[in-house]
């Protein structure tokens, strides 16, 4: 299958992460795109690293003052201190519930925390450039499948569900999946699913299309009263305004069977036939795989296999990118497991 990768993406090269007050190594690292660039070309698939620049599209899903942030962010820091060359930037404070959330703070500091939701999105120098590539890669692909009806895969990183209109999270700067069905839209599609698989809920994803009903959003993900992110993703979210009812949330127990994901994969493919969309775009995240370190879902390399199959049987032109998936070794194995589930299947 047509694939969407760059090297590049090894510019996001955070070494580490805070983790219950220590420093561990960064679950979303660079080896995650080598495993699977090794395994889309061992598998024969097509690959490209030719993309054109999204900006039009990204403008609709993002809000201009956070893509400037994004984008500045690193000569902020810079500006700060020039020893912080070789220094991660993580926020510290953060605007909840009852303080002031509308007001740009002129605090480089407090800048960073008005434009996230967690200390766990470490930014390096590389960071915007590599976003910004990854962004450009879904806008392609999206008009690689309306212009040559074929379906595509992004093979992506950092990952993107987990970054609103207007905050990073989750190691998400730039929402891809938004950014592609955004285009699909554009491009004349009348209306658009996006089904998130990712061990964890699509916050940012669901947050972007909330208020639409050209855009519906599924997600099946642990349930959030145990796992990140935590403040988003239970049953109850359904949409808001027009977009009532074209929001879908399938959470499911920490540490369910194969046998309890699959039926929930089976529910919301119904509910994509029954929307009668033009296309489809996947948020492919593989850590439901059974060892990886951050999750606790039991999905097998072969439950790949068969999740391509399903994904191919809902009949729609496809998208498929990559989101978390954090057991490394296994990752290239494992995407390549559905890549090829979805083309076997006829
Ligand atoms: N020590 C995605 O899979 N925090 N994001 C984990 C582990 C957040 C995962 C902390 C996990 C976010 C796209
Ligand atoms: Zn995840």
């Amino acid at each position: 299958m047509l694939s969407f990768f760059t090297l590049q993406h090894q510019l996001h090269n955070p070494e580490f992460e805070i983790f219950r007050g220590d420093k561990v190594p960064c679950f979303e690292n660079p080896t995650r795109g080598d495993f699977v660039y090794e395994a889309l070309t061992k598998a024969g698939h097509e690959i490209t690293s030719e993309f054109s620049d999204s900006s039009e599209v990204l403008v609709k899903v993002h809000t201009k003052n956070y893509l400037n942030f994004l984008q500045t962010a690193w000569d902020q820091w810079l500006a700060l201190n020039p020893e912080n060359i070789n220094r991660q930037v993580f926020p510290s404070v953060w605007p909840v519930s009852g303080l002031r959330a509308d007001i740009e703070p002129e605090n480089f500091g407090a800048k960073l925390g008005f434009y996230s939701m967690d200390n766990g999105t470490p930014m390096v120098s590389g960071t915007w450039e590599v976003v910004k590539a990854g962004a450009d890669a879904a806008f392609t692909a999206a008009n690689v499948l309306m212009d040559e009806k074929k379906d595509v895969f992004c093979a992506l990183r950092p990952p993107g569900h987990h970054a609103h209109a207007n905050f990073m999270g989750g190691y998400c700067f730039l929402n891809n999946a938004a950014v592609a069905a955004q285009t699909l839209r554009d491009r004349g599609c009348k209306s658009v699913a996006i089904l998130d698989v990712d061990y964890h809920h699509g916050n940012g994803t669901q947050s972007i299309f909330y208020r639409r009903k050209d855009v519906l959003v599924l997600n099946i993900h642990a349930d959030p009263s145990t796992d990140y992110p935590f403040f988003l993703g239970n049953a109850d979210e359904i949409g808001e305004g027009s977009g009532e009812g074209f929001n879908i949330n399938y959470p499911l127990p920490s540490g369910c069977s194969a046998k309890i994901w699959f039926d929930a994969l089976a529910s919301a493919s119904e509910k994509i036939k029954q929307f009668d969309a033009d296309a489809l775009v996947v948020s492919l995240g593989l850590d439901t795989y059974i060892d990886d370190p951050i999750s606790s879902f039991n999905l097998t390399s072969d439950d790949y296999i068969k999740l391509g199959e399903k994904i191919k049987g809902i009949g729609l032109p496809t998208i498929m990118i990559l989101e978390g998936g954090y057991a490394t070794e296994e990752l290239g194995g494992n995407v390549t497991n559905v890549l090829q589930g979805f083309e076997s299947e006829g």
